[in-house]
């Protein structure tokens, strides 16, 4: 198989989680460092359009969204898995609980002015930096309502009594080893810890978590070697997509469930939070997942992979 290759930057919530989960299956990986903020040309030749942190490239097939990368590692290396069959409802239902609302409630509460200060006061030209994020995130946000820092505190402080319940009855949230609602709990909680350590007192009322996220942290990153935007693009380049059926996803059977048929020519956006669109050739439409097809100046014949949960399908202008 090609290298997993992760593009993803350190700060990043949602990178922390895939990066931990490539430890927990020990996984060799490469690691690609892109920028926070638009613009981010390298990105966007691989993906199309989609300018979200992380996503994973194997080859010249491209798989976007932390979710659905979970999905490929578990393909990619069964054991330990992240889906074991006594939880595999309610550990998929419980991550993207995490992954949306507990997110949400937990970076409204980091990016707090107090917090926000923290985090950008460290930049070389801390107010340009903030602003230039501030902005980058407005235009992400325009589809979307953010909390109020004091609703935001109300909301963590109980999520993180919730969690406490569960980290209070076993190692794990689940039980003695962790499944793919711990990655996608810890990410948030990861970031108020490391990343704004001036709000983690909000921790301290909850020791069973503090003590589950030290069993989390103790996972690590698996092994990682540093690599070059503009080599992955070379790597995309030389490659050929794998044909759906043969790539890292699940399932290939068509589930129509928008009256597109398979050959047209779609764009693909989140639900909510990131408006840039992805257009292509729809290839796949399946049960777990959409799959896209374009050709990139850069980057050659590209697959590009979202997941259905999350993303909104439809037929691209003209067509
Ligand atoms: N549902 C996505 C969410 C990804 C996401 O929102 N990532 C944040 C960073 S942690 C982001 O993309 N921020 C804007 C950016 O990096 O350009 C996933 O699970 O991967």
């Amino acid at each position: 198989m090609p290298d997993l290759i992760l593009h993803h930057y350190p700060s990043s919530p949602f990178s922390e989680k895939i990066r931990l989960v490539l430890g927990y299956k020990k996984l060799a990986w490469k690691s690609v460092i892109i920028p926070a903020i638009m613009p981010k040309p390298d990105v966007v030749a691989l993906t199309g359009g989609y300018r979200k942190t992380p996503f994973l490239q194997v080859g010249a097939d491209v798989y976007c969204d932390s979710a659905l990368i979970c999905d490929v590692l578990e393909h990619v290396q069964g054991e330990p898995a992240l889906y074991p069959p006594h939880l595999k409802g309610v550990s998929r239902v419980f991550a993207q609980w995490a992954d949306t609302t507990l997110f949400w409630a937990a970076m409204a509460y980091n990016l707090q002015p107090k917090g926000a200060a923290y985090v950008f006061g460290r930049g070389a030209t801390p107010s340009e930096t903030a602003k230039a994020f501030a902005e980058d995130r407005k235009a992400m946000a325009s589809n979307f309502v953010r909390l109020r820092p004091a609703d935001a505190t109300c909301a963590y402080r109980s999520y993180l009594r919730r969690i406490a319940h569960m980290a209070e009855e076993h190692d794990f949230l689940f039980g003695t080893d962790p499944c793919v609602a711990d990655f996608a709990t810890y990410h948030s909680l990861w970031y108020t810890r490391a990343q704004v350590p001036v709000l983690a007192e909000i921790l301290a009322a909850t020791p069973a978590v503090a003590e589950w996220m030290d069993f989390m942290a103790a996972i690590g990153h698996g092994v990682m070697d540093p690599f070059d935007a503009a080599d992955a693009i070379t790597v995309a380049a030389a490659a050929e997509p794998m044909p759906p059926g043969q790539n890292l996803l699940i399932d290939s059977a068509f589930q129509d469930d928008h009256g597109i048929a398979l050959g047209s020519r779609v764009t693909i956006t989140a639900e909510s939070f990131g408006p840039e669109p992805t257009e292509g050739v729809l290839l796949a439409a399946t049960r777990t997942h959409y799959t896209l097809q374009r050709e990139d100046p850069r980057a050659g014949m590209m697959h590009v992979h979202f997941p259905r949960v999350g993303y909104v399908l439809r037929k691209a202008e003209g067509a």
